[in-house]
């Protein structure tokens, strides 16, 4: 499938997110909770496999970290006033969407709210905003338009935890402050009137990305509470794992048993290979997710590598750029963008629209696989010798490098036994093609 292909049945514009339905319930659980509905439709999103993950705010004027410098690296009253000096007049949502656009992506993903409680959106429930500072423009508007009119699908990350806020009871980083007046109810009305000004004057939305969930304030009730408020505000938004407590740790994954939300979060790794439940891997170009001077930016290769890792275990990857306080994304980070979507328009047949598998990741690589074609990722050859992979239950009836070579594939008692000759090989992952003599979503992994 070529990439524009992918893009036409991406929910591109107007009714696409919001007229898909609640498709079910939930199996009941323990307890006397209301069944929690599931996901409407995952598929636009897993097709498009690779997103951008934006983490922007007036921390940025500082470039230390968004998530925990806060009472850190720069004392309360300092990063609390940032606001009052940001004017990030080189800002254009239409480059970001663009850059988004050319890097091969299919949807945006932007810190409406982070823990430091910065709005950047005009919220008529707050003054700490994107109004109340010099540049006063709406950034949550623009860049949603922005991404529509490139074909986008616009998403809001918002964080749970507030910091500042002074009905939410911890302060930063990680609760080592505690407010004299808190109340969670109070808050948590605040946390969902602001999710309804996104839902409903910037939707829809095609994920609503929460974070924050594992202060203790936060409860299994309200997460699930908000789940379904959210799904009854726009009934086809995604969701992930961090909007209630069933996460386990960084590495994301669901508790067995415990509610999820739509989908896992492993953050600054990949996941494992994991066909029965849908995950994303968020994970900084640079460093810091937040922009930062001469931050340490990852290879192509690293980059690539990491994509189709995550494709070969059936998960997306979230790639993040901070933007600098000019309003612009640094230009080593845009050219790095630019890069993987160029790899992506040579090899974007082997990531989007695929499913991980059938063949586990290892060594020498990992796999994808769509209707009859199964994609070899080859990330190291054997130093010596064919690449041995274990048998298939059906007929390769041809075999290809993706891009351009011959490669060979031959199947007998030993496996599936795959050459390419070294001239044929690609410096970052050499993408193979077999064609087989029915469906490949049917074999089971090995
Ligand atoms: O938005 C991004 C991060 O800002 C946010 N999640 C992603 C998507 C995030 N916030 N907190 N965390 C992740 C957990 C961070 C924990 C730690 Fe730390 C950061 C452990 C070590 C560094 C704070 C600072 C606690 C100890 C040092």
């Amino acid at each position: 499938m070529k990439r524009r292909d992918v893009l036409r049945i991406l929910p591109a514009a107007a009714g696409g997110l919001a007229v898909a339905g609640v498709a079910g319930a939930s199996p009941a659980r323990a307890g006397s909770r209301p069944a929690v509905p599931l996901p409407a439709d995952l598929s636009w999103w897993r097709d498009a496999r690779l997103g951008m993950f934006v983490h922007w705010g007036p921390v940025s004027l500082r470039g230390t970290e968004i998530g925990w410098s806060r009472g850190r690296e720069v004392p309360v009253e300092e990063y609390d006033a940032l606001y009052r000096r940001f004017d990030p007049s080189f800002f254009d949502a239409r480059d970001w969407a663009r850059l988004a656009k050319d890097a091969g992506m299919g949807y945006l993903v932007l810190t409406t709210k982070h823990h430091d409680g910065f709005c950047l959106w005009p919220s008529g429930l707050t003054d700490y905003d994107i109004a109340t500072t010099p540049f006063r423009r709406d950034v949550v508007r623009e860049l949603a338009d922005a991404c529509r009119d490139q074909g986008i699908v616009f998403c809001a990350y918002h964080s749970i935890c507030d910091w500042r806020h002074p009905d939410y009871p911890l302060g930063s980083p990680g609760g080592k402050t505690r407010k004299p007046a808190p109340d969670m109810d109070r808050y948590t009305a605040y946390l969902k009137g602001q999710l309804a000004e996104l839902l409903q004057s910037y939707g829809p939305l095609g994920i609503l990305w929460f974070d924050g969930e594992w202060e203790e304030p936060w409860t299994e009730e309200r997460g699930e509470d908000l789940y379904r408020y959210c799904r009854s505000l726009q009934p086809s938004v995604i969701v992930n794992n961090r909007v209630a407590k069933g996460r386990q740790d960084m590495a994301g994954t669901t508790a067995a048993g415990a509610f999820g939300g739509d989908y896992d979060t492993p953050e600054q790794r990949v996941g494992r290979f994991q066909p029965d439940r849908p995950w994303e891997s968020c994970i900084t170009l640079c460093e810091q997710w937040a922009w930062k001077p001469d931050d340490a930016m990852k290879t192509l290769d690293e980059c690539v590598r990491t994509l189709v890792t995550c494709a070969g275990g059936d998960g997306n990857l979230l790639l993040n750029v901070g933007p600098m306080p000019t309003g612009e994304i640094e230009a080593r980070q845009a050219d790095r963008l630019r890069e993987i979507g160029s790899w992506l328009k040579t090899h974007g047949e082997a990531v989007y629209a695929t499913r991980g598998g059938p063949f586990l990741p290892g060594e020498w690589g990992t796999s994808t696989h769509r209707e009859r074609s199964v994609y070899l990722h080859v990330l190291r050859w054997p130093a010596q010798g064919p690449l041995v992979l274990p048998a298939l239950e059906r007929r390769i009836v041809a075999a290809s490098v993706v891009g351009g070579g011959r490669a060979e594939a031959t199947q007998s008692a030993a496996g599936t036994v795959v050459r390419v000759a070294p001239e044929n090989r690609r410096p970052i992952d050499t993408v193979l093609r077999l064609d087989l003599d029915g469906p490949a979503g049917t074999l089971a992994p090995r």
